[in-house]
């Protein structure tokens, strides 16, 4: 399928009134069915081009699809990328407002905050870990548009991998400090053990996820710059939350990051 003008806007419109009107939608393949990977991505940046112009700055991007168990889930061998923006920052001593939600899950991540622009198709891990200033603990909450998060790849891509709120911890450590493959995670709702994982679970190693993704947006003259952040991959399945709850993730060696949902 060619995206038309007329179309793209269409899909975008729908895409930016659910997450405004706090309402699932249908997923746009149900309509658009012949739409391409590269066609979703496409739709991705318009999407991101009109928020931009409504005022948002994009901070950094963030990975999906990374672990080998959701990859086989979507029938999927890649990963996905899509952009934070500043509006998307949540604070762990500022609840999050389910309200704003449609049907909200909390995912357990490691963030890279980037000391150097990088780019290039053919970036290694360690280079990655060389242009890394900190990591930090990390909490993705995806709130996919589309009715029970059921959506093929194209569709997600589209919806911006399902972004919706990140949190960072306080305790930010330069990457040397810590085997981030085999950083232990467990992350609990209420008090209680939600799920547990390692760093290893996100494509072998965060920073060969980083690594991906710079590869990928080169492809299309992007990279990464000074100052981003990038959300590295979920390191479990994400669980769902609501109002009244509380998530931490408690990370090895790198300390914790939580936040409460009003
Ligand atoms: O950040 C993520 O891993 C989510 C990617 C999109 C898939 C989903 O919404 O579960
Ligand atoms: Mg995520």
């Amino acid at each position: 399928m060619t995206l038309t003008k007329g179309v793209d806007t269409k899909i975008v419109d729908y895409l930016l009134s659910a997450e405004r009107d706090v309402r699932e939608i249908t997923k746009i393949t149900d309509q658009y069915p012949e739409l391409s990977i590269e066609e979703a991505y496409e739709l991705q940046e318009r999407l991101i081009n009109r928020k931009i112009a409504e005022g948002a700055r994009t901070v950094g991007i963030k990975l999906g699809l990374t672990s080998k168990v959701k990859q086989q889930m979507m029938g999927v061998h890649e990963a996905i990328y899509g952009f934070l923006l500043n509006e998307m920052l949540a604070y762990e001593w500022e609840p999050v407002d389910f309200h704003q939600l449609i049907h909200p899950k909390a995912e357990p991540e490691i963030a890279f905050l980037m000391g150097e622009d990088l780019k290039g198709d053919n970036v290694t891990t360690e280079e990655v870990l060389n242009a890394t200033k900190y990591i930090a603990p990390a909490i993705e909450i995806i709130d996919s548009r589309y009715k029970n998060f059921k959506f093929t790849l194209t569709d997600v891509v589209a919806d911006n991998c399902s972004s919706a709120r990140f949190i960072v911890g306080s305790k930010w450590v330069t990457p040397n400090q810590t085997d981030l493959a085999n950083i232990g995670m467990v992350m609990s709702k209420n008090g209680e053990v939600a799920t547990v994982g390692a760093g290893a679970a996100v494509l072998g190693h965060p920073a060969s996820a980083v690594a991906w993704a710079i590869n990928k947006l080169t492809e299309k003259g992007k990279g990464l710059k000074k100052g981003d952040i990038v959300l590295s991959g979920a390191i479990t399945e994400a669980i769902a939350f609501e109002s009244g709850d509380t998530i931490v993730a408690q990370f090895d060696g790198l300390g914790s990051v939580s936040f409460s949902c009003s």
